[in-house]
């Protein structure tokens, strides 16, 4: 077992076992069986590519036996970050079969992010793009894998892999004997209870955490969220929202749909004249989205720029606070059922019922979806909050990791002594038995459903010269929800911009989305009675 990984205890264990939440075998054995039940369908539709499950499996397997030849190792770790694409799916599904976990990082993030991942959670392999746009992913992995000691192994995705690189695609295909590669890596297959993937954390602190998601887990976390969401063979699901996030990923998502035999579709973005035709296309019956992206789609049919995607029948929409206006027309202009999602990373899954009543799809986010999900809504003090009242809400479950990979101190912190994870949501209990989510304790921003932690942008801003004290707070926004707005104090003499502070923390290669859009210079910070600065009077400013 890996060290660091943080385990249920054992009397927990043993309950979600016997309740049947855990099955006691590893994902990649899964993909076998989806092959058998569902051989000639298609699974996988990218662009002009098309691929049933059996030579998913076929691929998947072809690639796990691949790079255990070339010295990577069940226990292992690698840094994904791949676009959506057949690749991603293929090597996910890969890294299962050989219990190689995957590092689940996403396209935006840039050196800043990747080293410390690739660190962190010491990879031997680092898989990326040639390059997407502008941007050269190759360069940038080679530096990373080349200052990286536990590097040995880089796989390129595109047309312009370089020498000390691996072409991923060309890794890709079927094993030259697909059975002995099957029963080979059906001997080696990892532990149900071992890592089979890790997620990134929206993250308060300095540097976002790794979340230790079990093969037992996860599977249940997909397995149980198509039972809430429908999912059937019927299902044509698009990923719309970058693959390697929880949502698309399990919440049904990828996972979800080979469960049932289903058809996944892969969008390289979400913009609506290129989603929906490709919706229509593809006769797409369910997707999920952010409230920015979903708010975009609306649009875009309300105006009559696009036909209303005429199968759909399911839009999940989560990651943000969506607005009752535009979750009431949702359903009237897509034609479809709009389900809220209040999911995150780190486990628990709320879904509002496809059956609810209209109010309660709009205005709440959805319950539990695990009969052993334990809630508990706390006040200031950290006593139960009166019924209806909000509160810090708190979580465990069969799906909920005890702890973050190699963080004890952080763990501290966002876990109780009995095992609660403190989600830093503050919700109510509405009549109808959800939730709704009214706001949070925790230090972060949300831009359209991408988590940027506010302690991490203070601490990049803090590296600029002239800067003397720094604060990130929230700015709300019409279409993103919310952006990051800096307000510094500038040191004597020094003359701070927006331009100029984006520009530094470019050269620091953070990830665009964290970059402050709003710089507010002060003279100085108002501070709290404990002399902490007082963030909440900062947002004041800024509403
Ligand atoms: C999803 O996961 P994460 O890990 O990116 O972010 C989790 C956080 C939650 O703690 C909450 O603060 C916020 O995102 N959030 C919502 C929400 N859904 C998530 N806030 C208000 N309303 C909602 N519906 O965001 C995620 C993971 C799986 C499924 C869906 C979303």
């Amino acid at each position: 077992m890996r060290e660091g990984f943080v385990l249920w205890p054992k009397e927990a264990a043993d309950r979600y076992r016997k309740a049947g939440y855990w099955r006691g075998r590893p994902l990649g054995a899964y993909v076998h069986e989806w092959a058998e039940a569902y051989g000639d369908a298609v699974a996988v539709v990218d662009g002009d590519i098309r691929l049933t499950y059996r030579e998913l499996a076929e691929r998947a397997d072809g690639l796990a036996v691949r790079l255990l030849e070339a010295g990577l190792a069940p226990g292992d770790a690698m840094l994904v970050q791949l676009p959506n694409g057949w690749e991603f799916v293929t090597l996910t599904l890969a890294c299962l079969r050989a219990g190689i976990a995957p590092v689940m990082a996403l396209p935006a993030h840039r050196g800043h992010e990747l080293r410390y991942l690739a660190a962190h959670a010491g990879v031997t392999a680092v898989a990326v793009p040639d390059r997407i746009g502008e941007f050269d992913h190759q360069a940038l992995a080679q530096e990373i894998a080349r200052a990286t000691p536990s590097v040995r192994m880089l796989l390129v995705a595109g047309a312009e892999v370089q020498e000390e690189a691996t072409d991923l695609r060309s890794l890709a295909r079927p094993a030259d004997d697909p059975a002995a590669a099957r029963s080979r890596l059906d001997r080696l297959a990892p532990d149900s209870g071992d890592v089979a993937v890790f997620l990134l954390s929206g993250g308060t602190t300095g540097l976002p955490k790794l979340i230790t998601r079990t093969h037992d887990d996860y599977e249940y976390n997909a397995r149980r969220s198509a039972e809430v969401c429908g999912f059937g063979p019927d299902t044509v699901y698009l990923v719309a929202l970058p693959a390697a996030h929880n949502f698309p990923l399990a919440c049904p998502g990828i996972l979800g749909v080979f469960m049932n035999g289903g058809r996944v579709v892969l969008a390289r973005t979400p913009d609506p004249g290129r989603v929906l035709p490709l919706m229509a296309a593809e006769g797409v019956t369910a997707t999920a989205a952010v409230p920015a992206v979903a708010q975009r789609w609306i649009d875009a049919v309300a105006s009559g720029r696009h036909p209303a995607p005429p199968a759909l029948r399911l839009l999940q929409v989560g990651g943000a606070r969506l607005a009752p206006e535009a979750a009431r027309r949702a359903e009237p202009v897509l034609g479809c059922t709009l389900q809220q999602v209040f999911g995150m990373a780190e486990g628990l899954l709320n879904y509002t019922s496809l059956d609810d009543p209209e109010d309660v799809k709009i205005y709440t986010q959805g319950r539990p979806m695990c009969p052993d999900d334990e809630i508990l809504i706390v006040d200031a003090a950290g006593d139960p909050a009166l019924p209806g009242e909000m509160g810090a809400l708190l979580t465990r479950g069969p799906y909920t990791p005890r702890g973050y990979y190699r963080a004890d101190d952080h763990n501290a912190r966002s876990f109780t002594p009995d095992g609660w994870y403190r989600t830093g949501d503050v919700v109510r209990l509405h009549p109808s038995g959800n939730l709704v989510v009214e706001g949070r304790d925790k230090d972060l921003i949300n831009r359209g459903g991408e988590k940027i932690s506010a302690e991490e942008v203070e601490n990049l801003i803090y590296r600029v010269p002239g800067v003397s004290r720094v604060a990130a707070v929230a700015k709300p926004d019409p279409d993103l929800g919310e952006r990051v707005c800096a307000f510094v104090v500038a040191e004597a003499g020094h003359e701070l911009t927006l331009e100029g502070i984006r520009q530094a923390l470019t050269v620091m290669e953070v990830a665009r989305y964290k970059l402050p859009e709003h710089l507010v210079l002060v003279e100085e910070l108002p501070l709290t009675k404990i002399g902490k600065i007082d963030k909440k009077a900062l947002r004041e400013v800024v509403q």
